[in-house]
Parts: C-alpha cells; structure tokens; sequence
C-alpha cells in the first residue's frame, strides 16, 4: 500500500485499530504514510517558543493531530490519559524522553531511555509503558503526526524534580489549516463523535 493522502490514511486507520490490539498494522499505514505523502504540509503551523498542535481528523475511535516543533521547543513530561499514542515523524528528527514515578510519596521522575526518530519513524507510547517528553533532536525541527485512540481531551504534566502533576486541556493551534481561535471544547462539539463538521 502506498499512502499519499491523509483521508485515506484516516480510513485505513479506521479498519484497522479493530483486531489491532497491539498497533502493528496502525504503525505500517503511519510509517507508508509518513514515507510517501506530502499533502501534511497544508497543515503545518510553527509558532514562536513552543510546539504547536494542530487537528487534522477526530471521530469516535481517534484523533489525529499534526505537530510541529521548531528548535528549541519540547514538550512538558505529561501521561497519555490512558489511551494508545503512535507518532510518526514526518519531517526532521525528534527525541522522546521515557520517565516513570518512583514508588512512594513524591521525589524526582526517574530518566529512562531517549530515542530518536526520522521520517518513517514511528514509537507508540500508553501509559503503562511511560510517561514521556518530545523534542526535536540537536539544531533540527520536526514535524510529527500522533495518532491518539482514543482522542485525548486532557493529561497531566510533571514537574520532573518533584513528580508533581497537574492536570491540562489540550487545545488546537489549527483545525484542517485554519487557524483555530475556538475554546477546544467548541472545536470537539463540532466534530462531534463521527467526523468533520458538514460543510
Ligand atoms: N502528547 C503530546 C500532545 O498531544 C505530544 S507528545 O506525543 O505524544 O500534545
Ligand atoms: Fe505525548
């Protein structure tokens, strides 16, 4: 199969996170998609001093967000509010950084491994596997499409010396290239739970 547009991408998605349970065949269509398609780039929007997130899709089953990160920009630590998290690099090289919580009460995140990912690359994350940071590697950018299954409405972020957390709404920068001004909450009821918005 050979991906080059981003509706397909979301249709083939769709038939396949059933009978998927461990992602693999989710992770082949982003990985053709992010080797073959150039039609993401309609949907790229840097900002200045931090990653943006822009939506490109969002029924029942998942949300797909186009991110791009400038150099410099990174993530907060955050979870994944309990849902499955793929990410395929489309432009650039990236880093992720694993943390977990020490047992007990408080106290630092302890660093787990970092990997790195170019176009093609595609890691998947849950929160029983880690929390996690994203960032682009040493003087790159990135651009990264992250499929979340569920969508994620919200996480929580850390603060890496204590292990604290607080809890955010994610919002958007742009919806299918327009920039959005919308509280998330009016973007999601738009969507509704099967599709984009009629016309
Ligand atoms: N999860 C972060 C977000 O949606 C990006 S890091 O990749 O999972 O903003
Ligand atoms: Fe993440």
């Amino acid at each position: 199969m050979t991906l080059t547009d981003v509706d397909e991408l979301c249709t083939a998605i769709r038939g396949s996170l059933v009978g998927d349970p461990r992602g693999i065949k989710v992770a082949k269509l982003l990985e053709d998609y992010a080797l073959h398609a150039r039609d993401w780039r309609a949907f790229c929007h840097f900002a200045e001093g931090r990653y943006t997130r822009n939506l490109v899709y969002r029924c029942a089953e998942f949300e797909l967000l186009l991110l791009c990160w400038g150099a410099g920009h990174e993530s907060p630590i955050h979870c994944h509010d309990g849902q499955d998290c793929w990410m395929a690099v489309l432009d650039g090289e990236l880093e992720e950084v694993h943390f977990r919580q020490r047992r007990g009460p408080g106290g630092a995140l302890a660093e787990g491994r970092t990997s790195r990912f170019q176009r093609g690359g595609v890691a998947f994350i849950h929160d029983a596997i880690a929390l996690h940071l994203i960032r682009p590697a040493p003087r790159s950018s990135g651009v990264s499409l992250h499929l979340y299954a569920g969508a994620i409405d919200r996480c929580r972020v850390f603060e890496r010396e204590t292990g604290r957390s607080e809890l955010v709404t994610l919002g958007y920068d742009t919806v299918r290239g327009e920039v959005c001004t919308k509280p998330p909450e009016a973007v999601r009821a738009e969507w509704g739970r099967g599709g984009p918005p009629a016309g």
